[in-house]
């Protein structure tokens, strides 16, 4: 195999492909891969999650990432953290009183959006400060480049044995190829090994497996149907753009930034005033990162909250790595945690009529929507954040 640098067709700039570099971090001996994707490395992790023989763990938050890296290296294995810079700050802990305080071995492999400060909003600060949040984690580190990326692997490896600690490559965008390699199977080389599939391993009466009919764009529609001028929390990613291309209202709040925490807003806002019905549209990543929030939700009892999920069991917006929820229903993590209603939907009218239902009764209410992967092609929002926050506080108080 070539594995010289390639020419990258959506980017137009020399970059290694996923499938080469899956192969000389093998070469290295890295043979756990745990991580919450990013597109700039969607073509690896597409590669790992179809690899015979390198599991790829889908993790929901980074910091379990770090987590399942620790206990794969006391296994004797060489593990490596996957994760958006983002993530450095949802590992923050993890790292400084985990894996730097144990001296626990990993390669932490950071995208680095926001990089030179071109990028979305979100990304600008933290682009910005992300080597440093390195330097004062003390975790070495270097940028990845595709025209020196066996030294820098090999210097990885040999400073991470050396120091006995997580060592860290910031990877540009335009270093390795995106959207050329197509998705696998979760984690199948772990997994499927095991005796007993997920699958298999249903308890008895556990409701079959909801197959979906929508796109996450009808089925947004389908539920914008029955609302009103109800203020409304979208999870960030796609789903906002999405539904934004179906009408702008000022009572949308659209996240572009803080995974997980659309329904700790829309919590927040319900909690703070209790006779004005919440709605949050969460996706499963989003959740799955945040799940914390469903016994929250359940012990508090807010009367008017509603919590819709898209479910397309995977994360959409980064290239549609799959998350984890073809093996495990949401809506019954939702009902053991303890919301007073529990739906689980797939068809238009279904949508309305759940929505529907969950505004005109007391919650709090959970609503599983499961829909295909399709997505549609969409503008970006055109507010600021500021302008955001603005209307959007200005709608919540009228
Ligand atoms: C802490 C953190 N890690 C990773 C990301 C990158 N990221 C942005 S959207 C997204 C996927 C969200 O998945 P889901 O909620 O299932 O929605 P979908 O994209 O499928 O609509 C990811 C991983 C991020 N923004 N923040």
């Amino acid at each position: 195999m070539n594995l010289g640098p390639t020419r990258c067709a959506r980017l137009d700039a020399m970059a290694v492909s996923g499938r080469a570099l899956a192969l000389l971090l093998e070469r290295q001996g890295f043979d756990f891969f745990a991580g919450v994707p990013c597109s700039l490395i969607e073509d690896l992790i597409a590669v790992l999650e179809a690899h015979p023989t390198l599991p790829y763990i889908p993790a929901p938050r980074e910091d379990v990432a770090v987590g399942l890296a620790a206990g794969a290296w006391f296994a004797g294995r060489r593990p490596a953290v996957l994760m958006q810079n983002s993530g450095l700050g949802t590992s923050l802990n993890a790292l400084a009183s985990l894996a730097l305080m144990y001296g626990l071995p990993a390669l932490l492999m950071v995208t680095w959006r926001g990089h030179r400060g071109k990028d979305a909003p979100e990304h600008i600060l933290t682009g910005e400060i992300s080597p440093g949040l390195l330097e004062l984690l003390r975790i070495p580190h270097r940028v990845l480049a595709a025209d020196t990326l066996e030294a820098d692997l090999a210097w990885t490896v040999e400073t991470m044995d050396k120091a006995m600690q997580p060592i860290a490559l910031l990877v540009p965008p335009d270093v390795v190829e995106i959207g050329k390699a197509g998705h696998g199977a979760v984690g199948r080389s772990l997994i499927a090994s095991d005796a007993t599939t997920a699958a298999e391993a249903r308890p008895i009466g556990t409701p079959p497996v909801l197959t979906p009919r929508l796109s996450r764009l009808d089925a947004i529609a389908a539920a914008r149907k029955a609302l009103g001028r109800e203020p409304v929390i979208h999870a960030n990613g796609y789903m906002c753009r999405e539904s934004f291309s179906l009408g702008d209202r000022p009572e949308n709040f659209y996240m572009i930034g803080s995974m997980g925490l659309a329904s700790a807003i829309g919590l927040g806002l319900s909690l703070a005033d209790r006779d004005t019905p919440t709605v949050v549209l969460d996706g499963d990543g989003n959740l799955l990162m945040n799940l914390g929030i469903l016994p929250l939700v359940a012990a508090l009892q807010p009367r008017r909250f509603v919590h819709i999920v898209f479910d397309n069991e995977v994360y959409g917006s980064t290239g549609s790595q799959r998350s984890i929820t073809a093996e495990i229903r949401l809506d019954r993590l939702a009902e053991a945690a303890g919301y007073r209603t529990v739906a689980a939907v797939t068809a238009a009218d279904a949508i309305t009529q759940a929505v529907r239902t969950a505004l005109d009764s007391p919650g709090p209410h959970f609503i599983l929507v499961k829909v295909t992967t399709a997505e549609a092609s969409v503008p970006r929002i055109p507010y600021t954040p500021h302008e955001l926050r603005d209307r959007f506080r200005a709608s919540v108080r009228a």
